[in-house]
């Protein structure tokens, strides 16, 4: 089917309702509440230097870190829409300490859906007006009808993701997302309030030379990714190193820049971060699942991220994510280092 980069997504969600089996209709309303969330949060994160809504909010989150006010604006504006729409059974937030269920009228428990998400990532960007981004995973829930059950709806292995995707508030405003048949990117025209079929068919270059880590962490990482990062910066003109860095601190501009040119993010374990930085659930899933939608690789430097079995809610893991080739080439050095 050629791809018609006129199409709303509003029409692509309805053309491609047919082919999600489980689809009742729910999935794709699911869709369309994130969308219109992402549109009301993209509208105060554009003029954030404007009011006062940039800065701390004087609380901090289950991580420890500083909640900025735009952070809990988001997730109450994502919160409260899948809540009135009675779509989801569950959420899971890194802004709440537990998840939350959804008490509706008409039996909302039998819903079928729990959505995790992070609702405002790489916030500390906020202030110097760098992009940021919202990270959505959703599954089928497994437990029978009545209040979600964590162990079985929330901690699920990312390999059951039914949908995941993410919002970037960038230069412009994208929604990319995947429910298993490829991703696809759409921009929104702020004019009118439309997202508009930008990226059909997005994919990772097979290999790539952009590799994005905090290097100040270095003398903590394991030592292959100390090795792999001297691979990278190697002069090796046939293999077109050494490679560039790029690192924004905002794991979906990272992630959606070398989605489009290629290459490699990583945040592994370090002196700080014992396992990593990066939660599982609603950070690592979700991206993991839409790099294999799209050709490329996600792991924890040893095994497939979207095989891992979540034990909590906010787990951390370290996180290798990206062009197929460059995350294989990761892991060697990793096995290497851990074989010596
Ligand atoms: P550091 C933002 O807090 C985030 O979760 C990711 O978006 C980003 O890639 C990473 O942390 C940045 O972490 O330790 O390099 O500042």
């Amino acid at each position: 089917m050629t791809p018609n980069t006129n199409q709303t997504l509003g029409e692509f969600i309805i053309e491609h309702e047919k082919a999600f089996k489980y689809t009742s209709g729910e999935l794709s309303r699911l869709i369309n509440s994130i969308r219109l969330a992402a549109k009301v949060v993209n509208h105060e994160v554009n003029k954030a230097g404007l009011v006062d809504i940039t800065g701390k909010a004087g609380d901090t989150n289950i991580q420890g870190e500083d909640q900025q006010k735009l952070d809990v604006y988001a997730n109450n504006r994502f919160i409260e829409t899948l809540i009135n729409r009675e779509i989801v059974c569950g959420i899971a937030s890194e802004e709440n300490d537990d998840y939350i269920t959804i008490q509706g009228q008409n039996k909302a428990h039998d819903n079928k859906y729990v959505v995790l998400m992070d609702p405002l990532d790489g916030s500390s960007n906020i202030d110097v007006n760098v992009s940021v981004g919202t990270i959505f995973s959703i599954y089928r829930r497994k437990s029978p009808i009545g209040e979600p059950v964590e162990i079985d709806d929330f901690l699920q292995p990312g390999n059951q993701q039914v949908a995941a995707g993410y919002i970037i508030y960038g230069t412009s405003t994208m929604l990319v997302y995947t429910t298993g048949h490829g991703v696809n990117g759409f921009t929104l025209n702020p004019a009118i309030g439309t997202y508009y079929l930008s990226h059909p068919d997005m994919k990772f270059p097979d290999d790539g030379n952009i590799y994005s880590i905090n290097e100040g962490n270095y003398v903590h990482f394991p030592q292959g990714v100390k090795d792999y990062i001297k691979y990278c910066q190697e002069e090796c003109e046939e293999e077109n190193r050494p490679y560039t860095s790029r690192y924004i601190g905002s794991l979906v501009s990272d992630f959606h820049r070398n989605m489009i040119k290629g290459g490699i993010y990583m945040y592994p374990n370090t002196a700080k971060a014992k396992n990593g930085k990066l939660r599982l659930l609603y950070e690592c899933n979700p991206m993991a699942f839409i790099a294999e939608q799209a050709g490329g690789e996600a792991s924890d430097g040893y095994q497939r991220i979207l095989d891992i079995n979540p034990t909590e809610l906010h787990q951390r893991v370290p996180f290798f994510c990206g062009s197929k080739k460059m995350v294989e080439k990761a892991e060697e050095f990793m096995a290497k280092a851990k074989s010596k």
